[in-house]
């Protein structure tokens, strides 16, 4: 597809909001709530955009993606788009997929998944190439591609593995079935419970904690842990050290250290 196309595509579709509000907090949702947000080209090629907008901007400092109405996060790729693919058609859709969560996984600012309702199939995969999870109580989460005789395209078999084990990812991908979010949160899927009314102001309280961070600690972290993943144990904890050596370069630590010894918050 071509830069103009992509381009075009993005303008005509208002399927992904951004609201940036206070404290540098960016909230991303995705508006087609008719579908339960099933993500089709469109919504991929605009959330990609809107992640590179808040990667940009200096006025956001953690970023919330959300699924619009309170039945939804997402419901997964969009089946009615994918029914009619060609085989060429499915090969471009997974490399847009990919290229959208790999780049919600690299963003620079931490990124938190509100999963406010169902997160299936695509839906879970994108929840899982957040950086961090909060659910709301009557969440239903499952990778249910096996029923559709599909495997999970997105990134899934690998990510559920590294947050629950290989056990579970098996269990979750072979049953094809729907798990509550306390279930979740038990395995280590979703890394915050909320109640549906508390949702949003549980999510917001996290983020702003992470807005008062180090920016450029947290951005750091993110990659080490995610190279960790990629590398093992050793290879990581080399990173670890030279990266934890280059923060000392950076006024943002001379700061965070010197403001603790004063007794007070940073200036960053
Ligand atoms: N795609 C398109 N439309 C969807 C959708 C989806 N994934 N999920 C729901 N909708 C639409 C429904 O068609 C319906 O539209 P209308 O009939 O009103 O026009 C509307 O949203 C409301 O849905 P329901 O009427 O079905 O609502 P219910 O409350 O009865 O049921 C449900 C809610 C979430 C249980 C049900 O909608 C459902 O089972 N949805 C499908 C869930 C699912 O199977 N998701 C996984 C999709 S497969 C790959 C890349 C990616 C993938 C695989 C490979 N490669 C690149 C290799 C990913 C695959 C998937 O995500």
């Amino acid at each position: 597809m071509t830069e103009e196309i992509e381009q075009e595509l993005i303008e005509e579709n208002e399927v992904v909001s951004l609201e940036i509000l206070d404290d540098g907090v960016a909230r991303l949702t995705i508006e087609r709530e008719s579908a339960l947000n099933a993500l089709n080209v469109e919504t991929l090629l605009s959330l990609r955009d809107a992640i590179i907008d808040c990667a940009e901007s200096e006025d956001v400092k953690v970023v919330i993606l959300t699924g619009s109405g309170d039945k939804a996060f997402v419901a997964g790729a969009d089946i009615a788009e994918m029914k009619d693919m060609t085989p060429l058609e499915a090969r471009d859709f997974s490399h847009l997929g990919q290229d959208t969560f790999a780049t919600i996984e690299a963003c620079p600012k931490p990124v938190i998944a509100m999963v406010n309702g169902f997160a299936l199939g695509g839906g879970l995969e994108l929840a899982m190439a957040c950086h961090l999870r909060v659910a709301s109580s009557k969440a239903k989460l499952g990778l249910p591609e096996t029923s559709l005789g599909l495997i999970p395209g997105f990134g899934g078999t690998q990510r559920l593995a590294q947050l629950a084990g290989a056990g579970v990812a098996r269990e979750w991908i072979l049953s094809a079935d729907m798990f509550s979010a306390e279930e979740a949160h038990r395995v280590g899927v979703v890394n915050r419970l909320a109640d549906p009314e508390n949702l949003e102001a549980e999510t917001f309280e996290l983020a702003r904690t992470l807005s008062s961070r180090g920016a450029l600690a947290m951005k750091t972290a993110n990659e080490v842990v995610r190279l960790g993943l990629e590398v093992g144990q050793s290879e990581g904890e080399a990173s670890e050290s030279d990266n934890f050596a280059l923060l000392f370069s950076n006024e943002e630590a001379r700061e965070g250290l010197k403001a603790f010894t004063e007794k007070r918050k940073p200036n960053w």
